[in-house]
């Protein structure tokens, strides 16, 4: 069995349960190989090596069977790399916030510096038979670099985000060099099927490619394959975790709090992309048109601190605070607040236990490459008097959750009438609904997701040579 290698921007012990369905996922195969993992350290180092990359050394943990290579980032580095075109470019038009955008050109130059300083420093510690698997938006050349650097292993790329449709992604400085970066792979694995057809769209017109059938592409003179490996859940962990202490504590305490009232409940990074300010606009829609909520149904929404050194992401913190001050300011009574906020992260393990409290899960985003919480909320519910999923049409879990109600984030009157009609629906539709979507996360949970992407990059022919991709 080949030794997988896995990159992503950050690194997680796999031991840990704070690392989440992922790492957790990915740690069975890493076990089994031995494998590798290398990413950034997290860490910034202040004008060392005269604030460049380059001679950052390489920092390595053994956790278990399993090398966890990391390094650390110049201020420079990081600022071009990191916030400025991963976070400050790429997040935003993936997400198909062109308005968002910080289209500062010097960004690229240093996202291209860290992906090659990734490349080089990788490589030395490459076999010849490893599997390499690249994941996210911020490494989509380093395929394109390790080949440049003669290494001839097969490398698969997943996005974790969506992919714009072509013209959209044409607004991205370096567009066509980033696609000419994703199809240095041997496998590109999208969320979705919107963002398969997308990728598929583009490099059809702008490069000509030839459908080779299965999922085969001729393009820029090699082979690939691309298609869409939906993300799940680990639903077996999530269940474990719903059954420990913590989750069981929280799950008791909250039905007592809330017995006469019915709870809500929204989990997101505090990111634009999730649609928070919308969806607090449509509970204050539901508070207007049906007086029967009021001293009735709570909000309950944390927001998770995320990436605040981006001006975009201080901008909503304040819009939230200001909608649920208002809400509350007008709706609210002695005896009810109808948001309770939380710009805090709330410990995994209590997770499912908020989850199973909950009457209605709130997940809504604008636009998102998949959504877990939706997973999350789904598998948390006790199936015998299971919660409802408003679930936005804009995620990519819509495709595979249609039995949550599915509505337009845009439209507040439509999601008002949804979550209405969530907390108004009779056991045995939410039963039904329940057991379609349990079905689906079970059906492709996180182990289908790393087995049917390693299955298919295991058939991807290697290139015979490195290919002079720069
Ligand atoms: C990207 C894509 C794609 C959230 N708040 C807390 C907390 N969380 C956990 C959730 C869930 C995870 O974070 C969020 O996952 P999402 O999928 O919703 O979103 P992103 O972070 O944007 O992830 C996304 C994903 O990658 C995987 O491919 O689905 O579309 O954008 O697990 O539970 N966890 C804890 N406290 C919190 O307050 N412990």
């Amino acid at each position: 069995m080949s030794r997988l290698v896995v990159v992503s921007n950050r690194v997680a012990d796999p031991r840990k349960t704070a690392a989440g369905g992922l790492a957790v996922a990915l740690a069975e195969f890493l076990n089994n190989t031995g494998g590798l993992w290398f990413g950034w350290s997290g860490k910034v180092v202040e004008s060392a090596h005269g604030g460049r990359a380059g001679e950052a050394e390489l920092h390595t943990h053994q956790a278990g069977p399993v090398k966890l290579v990391t390094l650390d980032l110049s201020r420079e580095d990081h600022d071009a790399y990191y916030l400025g075109y991963s976070n400050g470019v790429l997040w935003p038009v993936c997400h198909y916030r062109l308005d968002l955008a910080d289209f500062e050109s010097s960004y690229i130059a240093g996202y291209r510096r860290v992906n090659q300083m990734f490349a080089r420093k990788l490589a030395p510690l490459l076999k010849p038979d490893d599997v390499i698997w690249v994941h996210d938006y911020h490494l989509i050349p380093l395929g394109s670099e390790l080949r440049a650097l003669g290494c001839r292993q097969r490398i698969g790329f997943f996005l974790h985000v969506p992919l714009p449709p072509p013209l959209m992604f044409a607004a991205i400085p370096g567009h066509d060099w980033l696609m000419r970066g994703l199809c240095s792979y041997d496998l590109v694995g999208l969320q979705s099927e919107a963002d398969h057809e997308h990728f598929c769209r583009y490099i059809q017109r702008e490069a000509h490619a030839q459908d080779l059938g299965d999922g085969q592409w001729r393009v820029f003179n090699r082979t690939l394959r691309a298609g869409a490996f939906p993300i799940g859940i680990d639903v077996e962990e999530f269940n474990a975790l719903a059954e420990g202490a913590e989750a069981r504590e929280l799950y008791q305490r909250m039905k007592r709090e809330y017995s006469r009232r019915k709870l809500l409940v929204g989990v997101d990074r505090l990111d634009y992309s999730k649609g928070l300010p919308h969806r607090l606009r449509a509970f204050r829609e539901l508070l207007q048109k049906y007086p029967d909520t009021h001293r009735s149904a709570t909000l309950i929404q944390i927001a998770s601190p995320s990436r605040e050194d981006v001006t975009a992401y201080t901008d909503i913190l304040h819009q939230l605070e200001s909608l649920c001050g208002s809400i509350n300011g007008n709706f609210g009574e002695l005896d009810w607040m109808p948001v309770r906020y939380m710009h805090r992260t709330v410990a995994r393990a209590r997770l499912p236990g908020l989850y199973r409290a909950s009457q209605v899960g709130l997940v809504t985003p604008l636009r998102d490459g998949m959504n877990l919480v939706a997973k999350e909320f789904v598998v948390a519910q006790d199936p015998a008097d299971p919660g409802v999923l408003v679930l936005s049409r804009f995620a990519g879990a819509a495709e595979q959750l249609g039995e949550a109600l599915l509505v337009n984030p845009y439209d507040s009157e439509g999601t008002a009438e949804a979550i209405h009609l969530a907390l108004q629906m009779p056991l045995e539709e939410r039963i039904t609904r329940h057991q379609a979507l349990l079905a689906s996360c079970k059906r492709w949970d996180v182990h289908w997701w790393c087995d049917s992407f390693l299955d298919t990059l295991n058939k991807s022919q290697a290139e015979e040579s490195g290919t002079p991709w720069l």
